[in-house]
């Protein structure tokens, strides 16, 4: 079988964004800010993919009291670094599962013979956390595209085409699951069929570009999500 099935990872193998929120705030009080991310400023905030640029995007928008403005270059990835030593201690400490069906949809693709990878815009060693909490280890994925090793973020479809790329498969050969309309367009601008599980920051938003909407994972023929692949000709 020389077919794959992408994962996102925040929000669609695990609901994270409440402990990634958690662990912003975490940072900010260790650096002595007075910022405070609620959930309906974190819901906003999440419109901008990967953490450091959420950060410039809450300064730019909403002043950022205390961060140095002249050199922002340096504070704003040293600041991202505390939120990550937060947010994998937190994951490594049990705070994240995977959500409800992924593990056998996992298993299920694998047994059918499905090559499995990771498009994320999170941190590389946050996907290590949480792979190796939930599964064990990064195993099961042949291929991990994460953070900075794209330039654009989604919804730009760097990080999926890089995927495409590490496989050595066409978009047609793959499925993307997703859960954000961030992550449906990065993966719809690469011509990849994707299938979107909408998670808690995610559920009002427009998936028109979805092959499939799936609300909840366990109740459904995982047939439908591998016939949106087709085979390397
Ligand atoms: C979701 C993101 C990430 C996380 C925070 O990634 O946009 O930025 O919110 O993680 P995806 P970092 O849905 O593509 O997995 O702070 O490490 O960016
Ligand atoms: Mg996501």
């Amino acid at each position: 079988m020389n077919e794959a099935i992408i994962f996102d990872v925040d929000g669609t193998l695990s609901e994270t964004e409440e402990t990634h929120r958690r662990a912003f705030n975490t940072a900010f009080r260790q650096a002595g800010l007075n910022w405070h991310w609620n959930q309906s400023l974190y819901h906003e905030l999440l419109a901008v993919t990967g953490g450091k640029e959420r950060i410039r995007y809450y300064i730019e928008s909403f002043g950022g009291k205390g961060a140095p403005e002249d050199e922002l270059d340096e504070f704003i990835p040293a600041l991202h670094a505390r939120k990550t030593e937060a947010y994998t201690m937190m994951v490594t400490g049990g705070e994240v599962e995977l959500r409800p069906g992924i593990r056998d949809l996992i298993s299920d693709a694998q047994e059918r013979g499905f090559r499995l990878a990771i498009a994320t815009t999170t941190t590389p060693a946050n996907v290590d956390a949480l792979l190796s909490v939930t599964l064990g280890g990064s195993s099961d994925f042949e291929v991990i595209c994460a953070g900075d090793s794209v330039l654009n973020k989604k919804p730009a479809p760097d990080i999926y085409e890089l995927a495409l790329d590490k496989l050595g498969l066409p978009a047609t050969a793959c499925v993307a699951i997703e859960d954000s309309r961030n992550g449906l367009l990065s993966s719809a601008a690469a011509g990849i069929a994707t299938v979107v599980t909408p998670g808690i920051y995610t559920s009002e938003q427009d998936f028109k570009e979805a092959a499939l909407v799936i609300d909840d994972l366990v109740a459904v023929d995982f047939r439908a999500i591998y016939r949106l692949t087709s085979p390397v000709r």
